[in-house]
């Protein structure tokens, strides 16, 4: 279960990062180990799988404008490896989530590197205007049901085909759901996994269930399966103090 307001069954972990070498270049192949231990540096055998996967590694620039889901293999011993590349130089936040067998909650445990390599001038996040957006053939609409922190709600997405105009009935599971979904705040201290809430309808709307413990200004990342391309829609919203 992963319900992001309520981690009481969270197993303390710790992690130790490694990548191949001191310097990290830009568009080079990096491979990173990532080991997760108990609190006191035991390594953790033992993990469940959640959405299909022993681990979900997100990786995002200090800006977050890049995004990426990956799911590391896991060689035992606590030891979860991946190769991956980063697109340009700066900073970036590697955010890896397991839940330890028997825990029920998932851990967070986060690590940045540094990438070397041309570096953009960063972006500032700018909240959305429109929460409809169109990518890569699949339009979106966001909406909550009431947009606030320290509360529990929720957050729809409704999609339909960008050629079409008709509504999406035929979305593909990924990963074992309708659709995955991060966010992370714009300081980078809040991170959201969601998931959506139990349905057997394939759309047009996807609805999850999520709690910001902050106000502020968040990117959301919604992914979903459509006509067999995986496809990720970002929206940046802010999210205001709750209203008693
Ligand atoms: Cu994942």
């Amino acid at each position: 279960m992963n319900m992001n307001s309520m981690q009481m069954n969270v197993i303390p972990t710790k992690s130790d990062w490694k990548t191949s070498s001191q310097t990290l270049q830009a568009n080079e192949k990096i491979p990173i180990a990532i080991s997760i231990k108990d609190k006191d540096n035991k390594p953790i055998e033992k993990f469940d799988v959640v959405h299909d996967k022993l681990m979900h590694l997100i990786i995002v620039s200090k800006d977050l404008t890049y995004f990426d889901h990956l799911h590391p293999d896991y060689k035992g011993n606590g030891e979860f490896d991946i190769t991956t590349t980063f697109p340009v130089g700066g900073d970036y936040q590697l955010i890896a989530e397991v839940t330890p067998h028997g825990a029920g909650d998932n851990s967070v445990e986060k690590h940045w590197i540094h990438i070397e390599g041309s570096e953009p001038k960063s972006q500032p996040l700018i909240v959305d205007k429109s929460l409809t957006k169109e990518v890569d053939g699949l339009k979106a609409t966001l909406s909550f049901d009431h947009l606030m922190a320290d509360r529990n709600l929720n957050m729809t997405f409704t999609l339909s085909d960008s050629k079409t105009n008709e509504p999406v009935k035929d979305l593909q599971p990924y990963l074992g759901a309708m659709g995955h979904c991060v966010a992370i705040s714009e300081d980078l201290n809040e991170y959201l996994h969601i998931h959506p809430m139990t349905t057997n309808d394939n759309g047009p709307k996807v609805t999850f269930m999520t709690f910001f413990p902050k106000k502020g200004v968040y990117k959301i990342w919604g992914q979903f399966q459509y006509e067999n391309r995986l496809i990720v829609i970002p929206f940046v919203v802010n999210v205001p103090e709750m209203k008693m």
